[in-house]
């Protein structure tokens, strides 16, 4: 017998994790970027990489795209190469970080002319949306200031509203927009996005279809990241996560190595604000691989997901209530950490060949030669960089 039930693993079968194109490209610090042997040159090689994942763990259907890093002539046909491969295009993520007109912003600028070129590009995504059939646009703006006084912040939050009124004019259908958040980097003394109440006060001004993004790497030491997830979760306006984990700051390393405990805490409020396997709930990776092997560090990622959302779907919700009306500090406490120790690895690996999929999707990709195949294959041409 199973330690997971029917219903968890019929929970666990519906399971979605989008994958970042930019994972597969070559990464690292401002130090040194390492070159790997079979990098993908182009956005057709990053999502035949990306495919790879979802094929040995069933987890990872679709891939987000990053604009201009993954700009090509036609995405109709990457869309056709996509869903030959059995994924599809999800959330595309707008860039305005990497131009020099957006040296004092974007979005925010105080000259109307770089506002425009901004939305133009966040209308152009948009047409990308239209033509992968996405669904989301997400939006992170690198806008800020570095000393007091630089910049008329209130001003900034005025324009932020315009454009962005702008840019979600613009979406059709299901489209939606995403905002994403992030508490410093690259401005170090303001930041004009800088938190969820921030996000969640521009996103509800512009209507429905607009909702926050939480990178989990986006937040200072010690915030209680598990209780924003709940309060979004509450006001319907959790979009989705770009999940990843931080030693220091925004160290975009494999989700749940960290801290597995906090990534099971988070699930815990996702299933428990009704968040798991909704729609409205999109979970992405926002990770880049710069020294370890990157295909396996999206399995191993996506993997640690999928164990500390079994474990998370372990809590004994009754026995937890119970413990909580009657103010048992210590057993509900208790019911929580028996589900957190649980060990649901020797469980998941059965059940995945159950599904005909490899109980250990690692070693599978080890011992496949995929690796070794791109290798020898992808020679010539340029190796993509985190950015293009
Ligand atoms: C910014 C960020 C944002 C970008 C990505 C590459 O730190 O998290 O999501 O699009 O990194
Ligand atoms: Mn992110
Ligand atoms: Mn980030």
């Amino acid at each position: 017998m199973s330690i997971l039930s029917a219903d968890v693993l019929s929970a666990l079968e519906k399971q979605a994790i989008e994958l970042p194109s930019w994972a597969f490209g070559n990464s690292g610090t401002r130090f040194k970027v390492f070159g790997t042997p079979g990098t993908p040159r182009d956005p057709f090689e990053k999502i035949a990489d990306a495919a790879r994942v979802n094929e040995l763990t069933g987890l990872a259907p679709s891939v987000a795209l990053h604009i201009p890093w993954d700009l090509v002539d036609d995405f109709g046909t990457l869309r056709a190469h996509a869903e030959d491969l059995g994924v599809s295009l999800g959330t595309v993520n707008s860039n305005t970080f990497q131009d020099d007109d957006y040296k004092f912003g974007a979005l925010t600028h105080e000259d109307p002319q770089v506002r425009r070129k901004a939305i133009d590009h966040h209308l152009a995504c948009i047409d990308v949306m239209d033509a992968t059939g996405s669904r989301d646009l997400k939006i992170w703006l690198a806008e800020g200031s570095n000393y007091p006084g630089q910049a008329d912040l209130r001003g900034r939050q005025d324009r932020l509203h315009e454009s962005l009124a702008k840019i979600y004019e613009r979406l059709s259908g299901e489209q939606r927009l995403v905002l994403e958040y992030k508490f410093f980097e690259p401005a170090f003394y303001h930041t004009d996005v800088p938190d969820w109440g921030t996000s969640y006060a521009q996103v509800s001004a512009l209507g429905d279809r607009a909702m926050v993004c939480l990178d989990t790497g986006h937040h200072a030491p010690g915030t209680n990241i598990e209780f924003i997830v709940m309060q979004l979760l509450r006001l319907g306006k959790l979009g989705s996560f770009d999940f990843n984990s931080r030693f220091y700051a925004d160290d975009d390393l494999i989700v749940g190595a960290a801290d597995p405990f906090q990534l099971f805490r988070i699930v815990f409020e996702v299933i428990r604000g009704g968040g798991l396997n909704n729609p409205d709930v999109a979970f992405m990776l926002d990770q880049c691989h710069n020294v370890e092997d990157k295909i396996l560090g999206q399995i191993r990622s996506v993997l640690n997901v999928q164990e500390m959302t079994a474990r998370a779907l372990l809590v004994d919700a009754d026995a937890l209530r119970a413990a909580q009306t009657s103010g048992d500090v210590l057993a509900a406490n208790a019911v929580f950490m028996d589900a957190f120790y649980t060990d649901v690895r020797p469980a998941l690996a059965e059940w995945r060949e159950g599904r005909g999929l490899p109980a250990d999707p690692m070693r599978a990709q080890l011992e496949s030669g995929y690796q070794a195949r791109i290798a020898s294959e992808r020679v010539g041409g340029t190796q993509a960089g985190w950015g293009a």
